[in-house]
């Protein structure tokens, strides 16, 4: 049985039995392995079919050990410049916080292992039950970072993460060679302190659209530079993404507690980067375990998704979003590929069709860095 130190309370020995179930369940999926091609270049066949049999895929060793080292550098740096407390301009230096000078929405707060979102109209009231908050330890601060949004302006390790050729491939075998951006964001989960996300789906614009299909509304890329676990990690509750829209209060009446049955971790190493289905029901729990997690989360959309769709309101204002607007919104794709390039010349950088169609090149320079600034005001959020 694995090694699940975790502090639950009462319901200490049952989510242990959980976890325990949940992780034998995953490892037996045969949906891990690392990034591989058939000889024409096409992504294999294995991994497209245990991603969209599963909802999820491990891809192991993707990283390399220099964006390890780099993004643990830079969620050190963003994580000393948080603002003394919510909303304040300052951190503990005196310098402008992270975020502070930012129009867009950035940092999410939470209590100590809490459930910010859960039960409340919060992203339009997708997270429908409360989870179980265990009680912190009493010398535990009154509110934490549980969530990073637009974090592609805070680290430019992310975001030569972002611009990773094997995932930028398999991103255009999924959703096409066109394919187009959805947000990205780092979840922050401290050991005794992290938030959960309470179950939910992500989606808002195609669940009843006549065409609507199992890869509708995306997918996020989970890379995990920490690895995760079955106490500390994203669940999956496998293959829901095929089946429309779940009626989540439902499933935990039904079960009786938020330990949703069917449902799987997603377990990784540090360097292991997953690829989820947006429209899975998916959720995490307080991470009362000794391990950290951070996940740079990644997402991609048809453009089909996205395009001449009316949407927002969720993580960005309400649009329309045109073809103007994601080729704006793809730039930061562009500076991802060549700011990837310049730290490892050795790659061979994706080529992104879209930018190779319209001609258009993008250099990584303070022009690029200033136009970061507030991107995620354009997110293509479905
Ligand atoms: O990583 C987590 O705990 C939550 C992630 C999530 O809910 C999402 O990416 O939609």
């Amino acid at each position: 049985m694995p090694d699940i130190t975790i502090d639950y309370g009462a319901r200490t020995g049952d989510m242990q039995a959980y976890m325990a179930e949940g992780e034998a369940r995953a490892m037996a999926l045969g949906n891990r392995g690392p990034i591989t091609f058939t000889d024409d270049g096409a992504l294999s066949p294995g991994i497209l079919e245990a991603y969209w049999r599963t909802g999820f895929y491990v891809f192991e060793n993707v990283m390399r050990d220099e964006d390890i080292v780099d993004i643990k550098a830079d969620v050190d740096a963003i994580r000393s410049r948080y603002p003394v407390r919510k909303g304040a301009f300052l951190d503990a230096t005196g310098r402008p916080a992270i975020g502070a000078e930012c129009a867009a929405p950035n940092l999410y707060w939470s209590k100590p292992l809490g459930d910010p979102a859960g039960g409340t109209s919060f992203a339009k009231g997708r997270h429908p039950v409360k989870m179980f908050e265990p009680e912190a330890a009493t010398d535990a601060p009154d509110e934490i970072v549980y969530m990073i949004l637009g974090s592609l302006q805070f680290s430019e390790a992310c975001l030569r993460l972002y611009g990773h050729p094997q995932l930028l491939a398999v991103a255009a075998a999924i959703n096409g060679e066109d394919f187009a951006p959805f947000n990205e964001a780092l979840f922050i989960k401290e050991p005794g302190l992290g938030a959960s996300v309470a179950w939910h789906q992500d989606g808002t614009t195609h669940w009843d659209a006549p065409d609507w299909d199992q890869g509708s509304h995306g997918f996020n890329f989970m890379g995990q530079p920490y690895g995760c676990t079955a106490a500390n990690g994203l669940w999956v509750v496998v293959g829901s993404h095929k089946l429309g829209k779940a009626d989540i209060k439902a499933l935990i009446a039904e079960a009786g507690s938020e330990r949703l049955p069917g449902a799987a971790p997603i377990i990784c190493k540090p360097g292991d980067v997953a690829i989820s289905n947006r429209q899975t029901v998916h959720g995490s729990f307080a991470n009362t375990s000794k391990d950290w997690r951070v996940t740079a989360n990644m997402g991609f959309h048809r453009r089909r998704s996205v395009l001449d769709v009316e949407a927002g309101g969720l993580h960005n204002a309400a649009a329309v979003y045109d073809a103007a607007r994601i080729e704006r919104r793809a730039r930061i794709l562009g500076y991802a590929i060549t700011a990837r390039h310049e730290r490892f010349p050795d790659e061979q950088p994706y080529a992104y069709k879209p930018h190779i169609d319209a001609g258009l090149s993008y250099a990584w320079d303070d022009a690029a860095r200033a136009d970061m600034k507030d991107y995620n005001l354009e997110d293509l959020s479905i």
